[in-house]
Parts: structure tokens; C-alpha cells; sequence
């Protein structure tokens, strides 16, 4: 009996990875500056660092790739796109970006003040980067249940509208140029979001006169879950409810590298035909003309393409099914994630699995370090390497509340062999986890630093 839905695809090409020797893995680790986005690729047998752009496309896309109309303006590729985000998002003005953090920088860029704040569920590590870059403070304001790992609320993205709107009020509407949310809530687990509190959160801003936008780039993914999760959508569609989300919205951005399932892309869309102009505007002198957005033609068609294939509902059954899957394996193992199971990652409580380890001493870091030097698995930390920053009157460093491993599951690559190789490594290292050590930096980056940043053992 298969633990989750069978593949709804079968393979067609293949591509090999391999586990090289325990001694290779730890010299490759010393070389990285026990930074895993600093390994080769090649030195990672079942590389979990993220589901974006890791995907692997469809024969139709693959063929929409060789049918991309390269035509500088006004491409066939792009009047598809444009067609798809009209009937998906319902979107008339958007343009085409490389990625999901063009369209944070073009929009930071145009709305952002110094000392704006920005809130959101909980805003992702760009998105955070960018409106810091213009002198703005993220503020996230998910639920208290997004932080207890083990309470199974079914919508554990949802925004608290009591915390929003006492910051509204506290902040003032003039210092707040947008508010957003992101779904499914990456930096809290994937969690997603419910119709309920997306209709609460747009109230809210709109009383107050706020745009609201939407980080988009999991919406297939939290639109399944309303579907399977939220009372009165069993019956809609994903397509319908995906729809009805973005109604709710005056713009989004996504980074297409998720839902999408191509390995480059993003779009950015709003309502306001003045601000439109002025994204225009920001993407000719940023990213290349409104009709590619520095994507080529192939890409636009591939996009178009994975869009549609990424709101199927037996391909979102299967791929929540395997998230759910490995989440379980781990449960049983007695490792702790975050429950219930989010969209396109398992998120382990490595504060809670290496309490030996302090938060100053990244115990999210040394869990990584040791999946990798176990199994040759990559991860991403998602706590005080990610997210720890000095509070700017006191300069005390504050920690995230959760210290997690980020175990992401690229789209319609891996199988479950792969997963149960993952859970299998992982009860080698409970075993002999009072072993491990944490780190310190040797060298760390003002902003984003997890992506450069490099360690020693404590
Ligand atoms: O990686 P980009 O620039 O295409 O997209 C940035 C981005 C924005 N919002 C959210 C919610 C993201 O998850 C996100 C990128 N996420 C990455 C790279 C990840 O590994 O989760």
C-alpha cells in the first residue's frame, strides 16, 4: 500500500545523484565554511535547500520551452501569460520579473519610506531584505498558534486582525505604504492561510485604506488546503479558489519558481493603473521591457504552462500527500516539526531536538551540518542564522521565537525512497544528537547573510 497518492506523472528523463564518502562530505562541508549554499551541488545526494526553482517540468512545458517566442515586445509568449494571469488571478496589469525579489525590489522601491513599516503574517527573508534595504520595518503578525509546533490549527498562516489592527493604529496609516500576507506562510512552517481570515485581512487594510497585497508564490498550494480544510470549498475548485483570493487583493507578487513549477520567473500585478505605470517604469530600468521583465520568451511559455499544471488538483493531492508523508515518519521517530504538516517543506524543531545547543549558537545550523555530514542531505536553516537581528535602540540580538530546519521538497522530483532515506538519516542522528555542537560566525553579511555567511564549530 503506497502512503500517499501515487505519482500522478511517471519519469521520462533522469538525472544522477550520488553520495560520496564520509570523508568527502566533511572535508566539502570545511571548504563551505559549514555553510550548506556554499557546497557544490554535486556533493548533495537529496538536496532539500529549497523548492524554488527545483522543480522538474513537464513534457509540455519542456516543448512550450522550444516553442517561446523571443520577439523583444509584444511576444506570443508574453499575450499567453498575460491570458493565464487574467483567467487565474484575474489580473489585467502585470509584468513579467526574473523573480520573486525583482518584484519586492520594484515595489519597495516605489512605496517604501524610511521608517514605513510593512506588516505581514509573517514576511519572507527578501521580502524582509528589501523593505529594510529602503529603510522600512517588516513587522509579522501571524497567529499565536503559528508558534507552538505542536498545535494542528488547520490555518496556521492566518494573520491575527486584533495585533493588525492595533498596529495600524499605533503605527498610523501615513507610515504604512502597504500591508501583505503571505501564502502559504514560508517562514512559519508553509503554512496556509484560510478564505476567512484573507477576507478579514483585506477588510481590515481596505478600512483603513491600505493596498493590499498578496506574496503569492504557494497559492496553489494554500488553495488546496482551503479546499480540504476550510468549511464550504470541497466542492470549488482550486482554479475558483485561487480566484477568489486574489479578488480580495489590490496586487501580488510571485516568485514562480514554486507553484509555477519553472526554474526561473516571477510576476508582479496591480489594480492601480498610476502605480502600474510607475512599475513599469522601475522594470525597464531594473529588469528589460514590459512584455519579458528580464525573462526570455521560452521562459514566459514555460511559465504560462506550470501555472495551470500547478493548480491540478491530483498533482496538489500527491505533492501535499508526500510533505504530509515525511512529516509523519519524522513524528513517529519521536522528531518534532512543525504540525500539521505545511505545503512544500517539513519543518524540524531543531531548537527543541538539540536543547544543549543556546539560539546564539544555532542549534538550526548544527542540525543542517549534521544531515548533511549523515546523508548528504541539504537543508536550510530558518532561525537565528536567518532571521536572529540586534534590536536597533538596545543593539541586544533578538532571536526568532523558533529555531527550525527547513527540509524543502522540490515539485515532481523526488520519490518516497528519497523521503524514507530522509527520515532514516534523521533517526541515525537523533541517536547520537547530544554529540553535536553549535556554531559561531567567521564571517556574516549585514543583510540576508545565511546566503554567504561562513561558520566554525563552537
Ligand atoms: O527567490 P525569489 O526571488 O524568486 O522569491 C522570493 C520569495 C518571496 N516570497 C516567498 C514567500 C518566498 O518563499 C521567496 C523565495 N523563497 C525561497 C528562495 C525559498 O527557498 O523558500
Amino acid at each position: 500500500m503506497p502512503h500517499y497518492p501515487p505519482e500522478p506523472f511517471r519519469i521520462k528523463m533522469v538525472e544522477s545523484v550520488r553520495l560520496i564518502s564520509r570523508p568527502e562530505r566533511e572535508a566539502a562541508l570545511r571548504t563551505a565554511g559549514y555553510n550548506l549554499f556554499a557546497l557544490n551541488a554535486e556533493d548533495v545526494f537529496i538536496d532539500l535547500l529549497t523548492d524554488s526553482g527545483t522543480g522538474a517540468m513537464s513534457q509540455e512545458q519542456w516543448a512550450g520551452i522550444m516553442r517561446g517566442d523571443e520577439s523583444y515586445a509584444g511576444a506570443r509568449s508574453y499575450q499567453r501569460l498575460a491570458r493565464v494571469v487574467q483567467e487565474i488571478f484575474g489580473f489585467e496589469l502585470f509584468v513579467p520579473t526574473h523573480q520573486g525579489r525583482a518584484a519586492e525590489n520594484i515595489l519597495a522601491n516605489l512605496l517604501i519610506q524610511p521608517g514605513n513599516q510593512v506588516p505581514s503574517n509573517m514576511h519572507f527573508d527578501t521580502t524582509e531584505g528589501n523593505i529594510r534595504a529602503r529603510g522600512g520595518l517588516p513587522v509579522n503578525l501571524v497567529i499565536d498558534e503559528a508558534y507552538d509546533p505542536q498545535n494542528r490549527h488547520p490555518f496556521k498562516g492566518n494573520m491575527d486582525i486584533a495585533k493588525l489592527t492595533a498596529f495600524i493604529e499605533a503605527t498610523g496609516v501615513e507610515n504604512i505604504p502597504f500591508g501583505s500576507i503571505t501564502v502559504t506562510n514560508n517562514a512559519g512552517g508553509g503554512q496556509p492561510v484560510s478564505m476567512e481570515n484573507l477576507r478579514a485581512v483585506a477588510d481590515t487594510y481596505h478600512r483603513y485604506n491600505i493596498p493590499f497585497f498578496i506574496d503569492c508564490c504557494r497559492f496553489a498550494e494554500n488553495a488546496y488546503f482551503i479546499k480540504t480544510r476550510e468549511p464550504g470549498y470541497a466542492e470549488k475548485s482550486t482554479r475558483e479558489i485561487a480566484r477568489e483570493m486574489f479578488d480580495l487583493a489590490d496586487g501580488t507578487w510571485m516568485s514562480a519558481k514554486k507553484d509555477a513549477i519553472v526554474n526561473i520567473g516571477g510576476l508582479l500585478a496591480v489594480r492601480d493603473p498610476r502605480l502600474f505605470q510607475q512599475v513599469c517604469n522601475q522594470l525597464i530600468l531594473r529588469e528589460g521591457f514590459v512584455s519579458y521583465g528580464g525573462l526570455a520568451g521560452r521562459d514566459l511559455e514555460a511559465l504560462a504552462i506550470g501555472l495551470e499544471e500547478g493548480l491540478e488538483e491530483d498533482y496538489l493531492a500527491y505533492r501535499l500527500g508526500q510533505t504530509a508523508y515525511l512529516a509523519n515518519r519524522l513524528l513517529e521517530a519521536g522528531i518534532a516539526v512543525i504540525e500539521p504538516s505545511g505545503g512544500h517543506a517539513v519543518y524540524v524543531d531543531a531548537g527543541r531536538l538539540l536543547p544543549h545547543i543556546a539560539p546564539a549558537d544555532f542549534p538550526g545550523q548544527a542540525l543542517s551540518a549534521a544531515l548533511y555530514l549523515e546523508g548528504g542531505i541539504r537543508s536550510v536553516e530558518i532561525g537565528s542564522v536567518m532571521f536572529a537581528h540586534p534590536d536597533p535602540e538596545t543593539g541586544k540580538m533578538v532571536h526568532p521565537r523558533l529555531e527550525l530546519v527547513r527540509l524543502a521538497i522540490p515539485r515532481r522530483t523526488y520519490t518516497q525512497s528519497h523521503m524514507d532515506f530522509v527520515a532514516d538519516t534523521f533517526i541515525k542522528i537523533k541517536e547520537s544528537k547530544d554529540g553535536l555542537r553549535g556554531f559561531r560566525f567567521t564571517y556574516a553579511p549585514e543583510l540576508l547573510r545565511h546566503f554567504t555567511a561562513r561558520f566554525e564549530p563552537v
